[in-house]
Parts: C-alpha cells; structure tokens; sequence
C-alpha cells in the first residue's frame, strides 16, 4: 500500500471505526433492560414445557391463584386460628380471676389472728355415737344448724344439701360429709334426729349433744339461736338460727358460707371447685 494512502486509511477508521464500536454498545444498551427484568432461572436440561409447569405448579388453576390472591393474608384459618386464641386467654383469665378470689375466701379465716370460724367440738350422732371435729378431717364438710320441728326452712334447706350432696358425690365420692347440727338438744334427741334426717337422705350426718355442748359448738361457728325461756313441757316453741352452709376444709377451717342465694348447683359448683384447689391431705376412702 502506498503511503499516500495511508492518512485516508487512518481517516476511515477514525470514521467507520469507532461507530462500529458504538453500535455494539447501543445494541447491549437496548438489550439492558430486558437483562434486568426478574428471571426465573431456567434449568437448561429441562425442556422449555417442564420448566413452565414447574413455576406455575403451585396454582393448577387461574381460578385457585385468584382466589387465593382475593382473600389476602386473612384467610378464614388465620380467622379461625384468631377467635381460638382469644377465646382461649380470655377463659384463662377469667378462670385464674375466679380461682383467686376463692384462694382469697379460703385463706381469709386461716391467717393467724384472724377471727376463727369453727373449732374443736364433741358430740353425739344419730346413732348415739360419739362424733369430733376429728371425724371431719380428711374430707370437706358442710355444716348447718337447724331443728326438727323447723316448719318450713329447715325443711327446705335440708332438700337443698341434700341435692348439693349429691352432686358432689357424684363427681367426687367421699369428698365430703353433710352435717346436721341441731339448735334444739332439748328435744332433738339421737332417735329424733335419725328419723328426721331419714327423710332428706340417708348419707346425713345428725349431731346432738347437752345444752352446753351445743351452745359452745354454735359459739364457734358464730351461729346464733335462741330457744325461748320457760317452756312448759309438751309445748311447742320454734328456735330462731341462722341459714347458711358452713363449708370446711380437710383442715376443720372454715372456708365459706353458702346462703339462701345459691342454688344446689351453683353451691355444688363452688364446693367442687374449692375441691380442686385444696393442695393439702385427703382422708382414704
Ligand atoms: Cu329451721
């Protein structure tokens, strides 16, 4: 090549050169974009089908992916799961609430220096057997003071522990002890007692005793009766006592009084839910 070509050689280049050069770059320039797009990586020994299939294998359908995307991130389960959860904690509270304000019950007359509910006592049972506040122990028991010529409410009340009694046998047999302790030693003698109580339930336990014994007893148990002065032999008189359940521990400690408001169920339900409490001894069956 001659040299007087040269220049126009160097002249091209610098002409047609560096445009070459430019239109590769504009060619990765355009190509760029399509290069940044998310890409699901192929598996390049798989054919084209399979790979398809295999991104969209967890939607079988439109319909599903739709109506997957429809609900969004609270599903009728995330819903479902929800209620069970709350439901769940707001029992638990409601169950420890409860089950604290009877520790609170149980534990308010047991602390020293508080007033005691109950006590020692020794008397007599309808068979004429002696009977302590050591018979008591190991098992609950509800006491309630009364007579047998009560003409309606003891009667009534006596239906009442009798009922409660035996829904708590049912789920807890020989767990607790029904008490009758009568306000009228005078006339309420063992044979009496026996009798009367034969008409509520054979289970009862019927306690007597002498004037004194009975009216210590009622002292302890913060019981108040009164029995009319100067009574004529063979006359009839009431006695005036209070109405209420005394339900003791395994411990003889008293725990709570069951009144005129609970019905057997709901007392029944009380008395076995402190049962489930107590962490302390039981007497063997
Ligand atoms: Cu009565």
């Amino acid at each position: 090549m001659s040299p007087a070509l040269a220049p126009t050689r160097t002249l091209l280049r610098s002409l047609f050169g560096s445009p070459a050069q430019q239109c590769r770059r504009c060619l990765s320039h355009v190509a760029a974009p399509k290069s940044s797009r998310p890409t699901i990586a192929t598996n390049p020994m798989l054919p084209r089908q399979d790979q398809f299939q295999k991104r969209t294998k967890t939607h079988k359908t439109i319909e599903q992916a739709k109506s997957r995307y429809k609900s969004g991130p609270f599903s009728w389960k995330a819903g479902l799961l929800f209620v069970m959860t709350a439901g769940g904690l707001v029992w638990y509270f409601e169950y420890e609430k409860q089950r604290m304000q009877r520790k609170r019950i149980a534990d308010a007359t047991k602390g020293i220096g508080k007033p005691k509910v109950g006590g020692p006592f020794e008397l007599i049972d309808q068979n004429g057997n002696p009977f302590s506040s050591e018979d008591m122990k190991g098992r609950y028991a509800l006491v309630y003071f009364g007579f047998s010529h009560c003409p309606d409410i003891c009667p009534d009340e006596l239906d009442k522990m009798a009922r409660m009694f035996d829904i708590v046998e049912e789920q807890r047999p020989g767990a607790i002890l029904p008490v009758f302790v009568t306000c009228d030693p005078e006339r309420d003698t063992p044979g009496i007692l026996k009798e009367y109580l034969a008409e509520f339930h054979p289970r009862f336990i019927g306690l007597t005793g002498s004037y004194d014994d009975i009216k210590a007893m009622c002292k302890k148990y913060r019981v108040y009766f009164s029995t009319p002065q100067n009574v004529k032999p063979g006359q009839d008189y009431l006695v005036d006592h209070s109405i209420y359940f005394y339900l003791m521990d395994p411990e003889g400690d008293f725990v709570e009084a069951l009144g005129r408001q609970h019905s057997p169920q709901a007392g029944a339900k009380l008395i076995l839910d402190h049962m489930k409490d107590w962490t302390g001894k039981w007497a063997k069956n």
